[in-house]
């Protein structure tokens, strides 16, 4: 199904099943990325805290309006200022983004993770997991941790696509949404390089 706002795009087969879901790749601004304001959720890379910050977190929280900060509050301390711990998900509505949900994870931070590789397949997959639990059929997710916590983004792009392949029975459509040329790239050789094996 074409996402509102994104024309063109690149699409792949996550697996050989027959119905196998596919793999959407997007260069853009997730906070506008939408399939049917119904079974459709967005992945914010938050932080353990959850209540907003830079990057792709601000431009979630500015574009859901502030209802979203209250429904983060909302969410339980598993530990003073933890919400949710890295590797881990939540999930809320999405206010006044035009999707139905809005899936918060926290990928680690590359310098400061003992096993950044384990936190980061832990966040995709919690998040599709979380995702399947609610009836979420198309998912967008950004590149979770190549920001401001450095995950070298060829190493996070394999993760990516690898954990999408474990839902391909479970979620209709993976998005990813990146924010630049050089990151739309490495997620468009990643995905050649795993799954064109799959192509019709
Ligand atoms: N749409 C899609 N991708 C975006 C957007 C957007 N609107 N804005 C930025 N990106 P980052 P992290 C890309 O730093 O590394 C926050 O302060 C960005 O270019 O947002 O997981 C949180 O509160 C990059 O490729 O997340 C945490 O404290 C990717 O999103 C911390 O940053 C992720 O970059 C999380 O760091």
């Amino acid at each position: 199904m074409a996402a509102s706002g994104f024309g063109g795009g690149e699409a792949f087969r996550l697996s050989a099943a027959p119905g196998a879901g596919a793999l959407k790749l997007h260069k853009g601004d997730i906070t506008l990325w939408s399939v049917n304001g119904a079974t459709d959720a967005i992945v914010n890379a938050a932080n353990e805290r959850m209540l907003g910050g830079g990057g792709v977190d601000g431009a979630i929280h500015r574009a859901a309006g502030p209802e979203l900060v209250q429904a983060c509050r909302k969410v339980p301390e598993v530990r003073p200022e933890v919400r949710c711990p890295t590797g881990e998900a939540r999930i809320t509505p999405a206010f006044k983004l035009p999707v139905s949900r809005v899936i918060h994870t926290v990928g680690p931070i590359y310098d400061m993770d003992k096993h950044p590789e384990v936190s980061l397949k832990n966040a995709y997959e919690n998040s599709l997991k979380l995702a399947k639990y609610n009836g979420i059929q198309y998912i967008a997710f950004p590149a979770i941790s190549c920001g401001v916590y450095r995950y070298p983004p060829k190493e996070a792009s394999k993760i990516a696509v690898s954990t999408a392949q474990q839902f391909s029975e479970d979620i209709k459509e993976v998005h990813f949404v990146l924010f630049s040329d050089d990151l739309y790239e490495i997620w468009h050789e990643t995905a050649q390089e795993m799954l064109s094996q799959f192509q019709k």
